[in-house]
């Protein structure tokens, strides 16, 4: 049978189960990346496993996310993650390198292997011709004590890439327009693979750029071909015994097919506030700009930047506009520099900052009240900026720098010819730190914001618990767990975290449901997308939480829920949505036996009537469920 990409991957890294979309897997995983927002949990969890080492080919621990140092505690948090890299055998990759996703491609990223992150945008290695997949830290820190990592086997939605882009028209246009197309929720349960004529006219920044955002689609991976130019790209970075050619055998068959083709694609536009509310730049026109940020995991490398520079040369920005430019990597600045664009950059006006997430996850940057942002970023939820009843667009480097020039949003085709980017300069500022060949005796540096990792209890066979909040569809973990400066400091605080679940939405939410807990929370259709940050399922746990009852849930919020215990369970009626309500008392009668039994459906009595639930779980699941999470479930069998 002739075999896709994602399958040839999957197949050789099988540890259970087979290739059969729907059943569960388990995969080995090659390599894993954590960043520090995600990071510091998943030390702790790693750490509580008891192991003395790392058993991956490679594991990496990034700091990008967290770079504010307004106090100790984000400071402590980067010095607790370099002894943990020491001691436990990861390379460590301190702040000012870059963000993750940016610097795992450059340095790590190998054609064939399989990669786990602990952020939802780790398929921008797929732009390598990997299979890396974001998940929990919890996920991650099994990955790393070498379990296999186990998830429902996906389908493969082909996209057929034919013609060549347009000038002004970028890697960003493409996966906008696979959002406009399939929507947020397009991608669940799908690996994106593309294939094609196309592919070779696209550079590995540009397939990145378009697998990472696969995340938007909800996919659980995308994957591009590895071919000559992934040979160039490993040479160049020093790195070409990495390559391994990899390709869909012919007449591979897929579970659904798009066919773009790029020739006919326009500049595109995500309005606020969500990634898949597109539209063509011409048509926005009327729309003011005051803030323009070009960086993020997705568009902040060399030719992104050097793109904006030699459009600014000898321009000025247009009255009132703030430019900021945040680079994906130290390397990416050093070519910028070094192909001398930073005078461009610096001479039209543009704020030059240093390499990391900054804005894209509120740590600084937040636009003013009442103001339009725009932006290359991943995703613009509602109030990620920072700023309440924010207006933030997404964009590729071209718009954005058209729209900074004009000070409304543009089509960058205006802007005449495109400037030529000169080849990459190489030069490669190394701040990786390899970990040493010996590390037991390192000391791990905890400060006092480190928090250990709580205890939580096994489920208990009879279970009433409270509806604390009952919300809509497509609730992003954003709502659930807010980012910002304010919060992330306290990622490596449970107690402290836990505070703000779902502040933004409901300031009682806290307080209200740990006065209730048991407590449950009701949510619409895809609950949970967008980040992979396990916060948002362990927190609420923290508060009490026991039980999330919504239309459908995203892929990684579910597995986290299931990684602390907490019972996922799908409204098939929509009926039984409109009659839950917050405060609605759920009486479950032998609730870990029917979880263990195996049983598709368990029922909840809710005043005089019963409710038909659908628990969607593996057997393993399952044991995890019963067990109060993934972290008991591994100690009771070590
Ligand atoms: C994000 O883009 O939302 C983040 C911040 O990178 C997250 C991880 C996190 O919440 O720490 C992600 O995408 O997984
Ligand atoms: Fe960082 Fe933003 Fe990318 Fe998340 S989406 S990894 S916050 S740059």
């Amino acid at each position: 049978m002739p075999r896709t990409q994602a399958q040839k991957i999957i197949d050789a890294h099988l540890a259970e189960g087979v290739f059969q979309p729907g059943a569960e897997i388990a995969l080995k995983i090659d390599q894993t990346l954590t960043q520090d927002a995600t990071g510091t949990l998943a030390a702790l969890e790693f750490e509580a496993l008891g192991l003395s080492k790392t058993r991956t080919e490679v594991s990496v621990s990034y700091v990008d996310h967290n770079l504010l140092q307004t106090d100790f505690k984000n400071a402590d948090d980067h010095r607790f993650l370099r002894s943990i890299a020491a001691r436990y055998g990861l390379w460590f990759s301190p702040p000012g390198n870059g963000i993750c996703h940016q610097l795992h491609l450059l340095n790590f990223a190998r054609p064939g292997a399989t990669l786990l992150g602990s952020d939802s945008h780790t398929p921008h290695c797929g732009g390598m011709g990997m299979l890396a997949m974001g998940a929990g830290g919890l996920d991650v820190a099994a990955a790393m004590a070498g379990y296999p990592f186990y998830l429902s086997c996906p389908k493969v939605l082909g996209v057929r890439l034919s013609g060549e882009l347009s000038p002004w028209v970028g890697a960003k246009d493409v996966i906008l327009e696979m959002l406009r197309r399939l929507s947020v929720k397009g991608g669940l349960g799908f690996v994106v693979e593309y294939f094609g004529p196309g592919v070779e006219k696209l550079g590995l920044a540009q397939r990145a750029a378009i697998t990472n955002m696969g995340a938007e689609l909800g996919a659980t991976g995308s994957i591009f071909p590895a071919d000559e130019r992934t040979r160039a790209f490993l040479k160049q970075q020093g790195r070409e015994r990495d390559y391994a050619p990899l390709s869909a055998d012919p007449g591979a068959a897929y579970d659904h097919l798009e066919e773009i083709d790029l020739s006919r694609l326009e500049p595109l536009v995500a309005q606020p506030s969500s990634p898949d509310a597109v539209v063509p730049a011409a048509q926005l026109g009327g729309v003011k700009v005051d803030q323009v940020i070009v960086g993020s995991c997705a568009s902040s490398g060399y030719e992104d930047l050097m793109t904006v520079a030699l459009a600014l040369q000898g321009k000025k920005l247009a009255p009132g506009v703030s430019l900021s430019i945040n680079p994906g990597s130290r390397q990416a600045l050093a070519q910028v520099a070094a192909a001398e664009g930073l005078a461009s950059l610096l001479e039209a006006g543009a704020r030059l900052h240093q390499a990391g997430c900054l804005g894209c996850i509120g740590m600084s940057q937040a636009p003013a009240t009442g103001s339009n942002s725009l932006r290359t970023f991943p995703r613009n939820f509602p109030g990620r900026s920072g700023t309440k009843d924010d207006k933030v667009y997404l964009c590729g480097p071209e718009v954005a720098v058209a729209s900074a020039l004009a000070g409304h949003i543009a089509d960058p085709r205006r802007l005449g010819p495109l400037p030529q980017v000169p080849p990459a300069p190489p030069v490669r500022p190394e701040a990786l730190v390899p970990p040493p060949a010996e590390g037991s005796a390192v000391e791990v540096l905890r400060g006092p914001n480190i928090a250990p990792f709580p205890q939580l209890d096994a489920l208990p066979e009879e279970l009433s618990c409270t509806v604390a909040l009952k919300v809509e569809d497509n609730i992003t973990t954003d709502h659930i767990m807010p980012a910002g400066s304010q919060v992330l400091p306290l990622r490596s605080n449970v107690p402290a975290i836990s505070r703000f679940v779902f502040a933004a939405l409901d300031p009682q939410f806290a307080d209200r449901a740990q006065a209730l807990a048991p407590a449950a929370v009701v949510g619409g259709e895809n609950y949970g997308q967008g980040s992979s940050r396990e916060h948002a399922a362990l927190a609420p746990r923290y508060l009490g939480v026991r039980v999330k009852l919504a239309k459908s849930f995203a892929r990684i919020h579910k597995a986290n829920l299931i990684n602390f215990g907490v019972v996922p369970l799908v409204l098939d009626d929509p009926a039984d949505y409109d009659r839950l309500q917050q405060g609605s008392v759920l009486v479950f009668h032998g609730l870990k036996s029917a979880i263990l039994s195996g049983a598709s459906q368990v029922t909840a009595q809710v005043e005089d009537r019963y409710l038909v639930l659908r628990l969607e779980a593996s057997q393993r699941d399952r044991q995890l469920l019963a067990a109060g999470g993934l972290l008991n479930h591994i100690k009771a069998s070590l």
